[in-house]
């Protein structure tokens, strides 16, 4: 059987907090505040220079005993050991990616609507990244928001396939969005940009308690 990974506070990277010096510190606080999984994203690095965060970030939730996710890069993945990939709908198909991982490797893949999210389900998705929920202005190319709705009507159909909500998450609107079904909040700025991002993964764990 296939492990299943908790998604609820999932924290993925993006190239401009990549670029703090402090950012692996900052990983590691979150780690030990209680991120759940982590997912690596660059869109601007050489391949070199992924490698390297990737490695960084492999030994760094080994330790912690929490998933490590890649983003696109089935190479990377395969290259670090990494728990699995996430997809986009303009990445490597879910069947080919399945073919280079082998089976044990988790792949997730995003969706903006339902109709993405199911057909990728019936592909074989271990879990779907349904966004932007919310605007966003991390993600330069993201679709228009979605809304709630892709995630009850993915939860209602598939029930045991875990569906992480995306895009604009913060402290201030993640209640409505695990009261719709979701496994799992992903998410970039509200926790690196906070002042405080141990104190911010922290206070998304309490509301997973709270608002479930
Ligand atoms: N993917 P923030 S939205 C990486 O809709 C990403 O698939 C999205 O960043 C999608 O939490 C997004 O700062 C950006 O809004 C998420």
């Amino acid at each position: 059987m296939k492990e299943k990974f908790d998604y609820r506070v999932y924290l993925v990277t993006d190239d401009v907090y990549l670029q703090r010096e402090d950012c692996f510190e900052i990983l590691e606080a979150c780690l030990l505040a209680g991120v759940t999984a982590v997912q690596y994203r660059a869109k601007n690095k050489t391949g070199r220079a992924m490698l390297r965060d990737a490695e960084r970030m492999r030994l760094l939730t080994n330790r912690y005993q929490i998933p490590l996710i890649i983003n696109d890069r089935v190479d990377l993945a395969l290259a670090v050991d990494a728990d699995g990939v996430h997809l986009g709908q303009n990445d490597l198909s879910y069947s080919v990616a399945r073919k280079l991982l082998g089976a044990d490797k988790e792949i997730g893949v995003s969706a903006n609507t339902y109709e993405e999210g199911r057909a990728a389900i019936l592909a074989g998705a271990d879990c779907i990244g349904v966004g932007p929920i919310y605007a966003t202005s991390t993600k330069k190319d993201a679709k228009q928001p979605c809304g709630l709705s892709p995630i009850y009507a993915l939860k209602t159909e598939f029930p045991a396939t875990p569906v992480i909500a995306i895009g604009g998450i913060t402290l201030e609107n993640a209640e409505p969005v695990i009261q719709s079904g979701a496994d799992g909040l992903a998410i970039i700025s509200a926790i690196w940009n906070s002042e405080n991002p141990a104190d911010a993964t922290n206070c998304f764990k309490a509301g997973w308690l709270k608002w479930n």
